[in-house]
């Protein structure tokens, strides 16, 4: 068990104004920020990014949609990272996510669902290299 995971608030949440709420339910929630940036990300990165995902039939759309507009990128830290911070999102379609996470909260559809969390301590090493550098990290 690793103590870190990698999030993105995605580009509908940051477009629907929910940046601030997302990060209080974050903070809430026991996490400490270990990195975090307000940026936009290439169709090419986004591709890259998601490649685990470039068999799947929504791949397109995605890394449309991902590469649409800025996002918020963070590491956080807290006990049982990963896990945790699956919970507090919830599913990956929010009409199934439990009541009280984030996606029910603020997505809108399976494809749109305002944050991403990575799913295993593997993941989350690379994601967040994926966007900062050791000198990003404090
Ligand atoms: P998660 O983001 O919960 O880890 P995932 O890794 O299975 O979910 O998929 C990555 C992203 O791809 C997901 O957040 C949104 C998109 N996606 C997944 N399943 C989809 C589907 N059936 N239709 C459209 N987009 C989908
Ligand atoms: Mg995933």
């Amino acid at each position: 068990m690793s103590n870190r995971t990698f999030t993105m608030i995605k580009p509908d949440a940051v477009r629907n104004g929910h940046i601030g709420n997302i990060l209080q339910m974050i903070n809430a929630a026991g996490f400490r920020i270990v990195a975090m940036k307000y940026t936009q990300i290439s169709r090419q990165q986004a591709e890259l990014f998601y490649e685990v995902h470039s068999a799947r039939p929504f791949y397109g759309e995605l890394t449309e949609f991902m590469s649409s507009g800025p996002i918020v990128a963070a590491i956080l830290e807290k006990d049982n990272a990963v896990a945790d911070f699956r919970t507090l999102i919830g599913a990956t379609d929010p009409a199934k996510a439990d009541e009280g996470t984030i996606r029910k909260k603020y997505a809108a559809s399976v494809g749109e669902n305002a944050v991403h969390g990575s799913d295993s301590d593997d993941n989350a090493k690379i994601e967040g290299n994926f966007f900062f550098s050791g000198l990003e990290r404090f």
